[in-house]
């Protein structure tokens, strides 16, 4: 069996915690406490150390799944939860005016502590932004010679995020390949 290590990062409130409970099919572990930072998203609990969970897949692989807290003041926490992981899934709140530059900062972050680690763009809330630029964020999403899927992803739903989760699946396997092969 292969175990892979899923870091799943984002600002405050973009559904992290939320996607990992809805694709989650084993152990679930969560830190979130009463939201005190409602300038940051204003929604009843916050993650402050980091949300754990599970995924076994039909083929026998599983999934280690850890999703990171948004809050800025744990910045800190991103490097360290990156490390050793085999895949990012970056979601993006698109009903947050500076969806755009988040982006931006986070591939920044990405560059820096994950720049090989295969990854995808998640646009969550997207019912609740029906005029936000997806085409912007394809055109920004990448560094380098790399591109990153983008796809909307409302994270309560459990098929669209194990959609997600093959997306990035594949962008794994390819890389294995490019590792192979040269
Ligand atoms: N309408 C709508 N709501 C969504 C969607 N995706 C997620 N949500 C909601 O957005 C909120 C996200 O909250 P969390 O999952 O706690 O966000 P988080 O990223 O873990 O936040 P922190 O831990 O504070 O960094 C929840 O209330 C979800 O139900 C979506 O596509 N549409
Ligand atoms: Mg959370």
């Amino acid at each position: 069996m292969r175990e892979h290590k899923i870091v799943v990062l984002g600002t405050m409130g973009c559904g992290k915690s939320t996607l990992v409970r809805a694709i989650a099919t084993g152990a679930v572990v969560d830190t979130d406490v009463l939201n005190s930072d409602r300038e940051g998203a204003d929604k009843a609990s916050t993650t402050v150390a980091m949300d754990y969970a599970d995924i076994d897949l039909p083929n026998g692989d599983r999934l280690r799944l850890y999703g990171t807290p948004g809050q800025q003041r744990f910045d800190f926490l991103w490097p360290i939860l990156l490390q050793g992981a085999s895949g990012v899934v970056l979601l993006l709140d698109a009903t947050r005016a500076a969806a755009v530059a988040e982006l931006e900062a986070y591939l920044t972050v990405l560059k820096q502590h994950a720049a090989l680690v295969p990854a995808v763009v998640g646009i969550t809330r997207l019912d609740l932004a029906p005029q936000f630029d997806l085409e912007a964020c394809s055109t920004l999403a990448g560094w380098d010679a790399r591109v990153l899927p983008v796809m909307p992803v409302d994270a309560r739903d459990r098929e669209q995020g194990l959609w997600l989760m093959d997306v990035l699946m594949s962008e794994m396997e390819a890389g294995e390949l490019v590792m192979a092969h040269g």
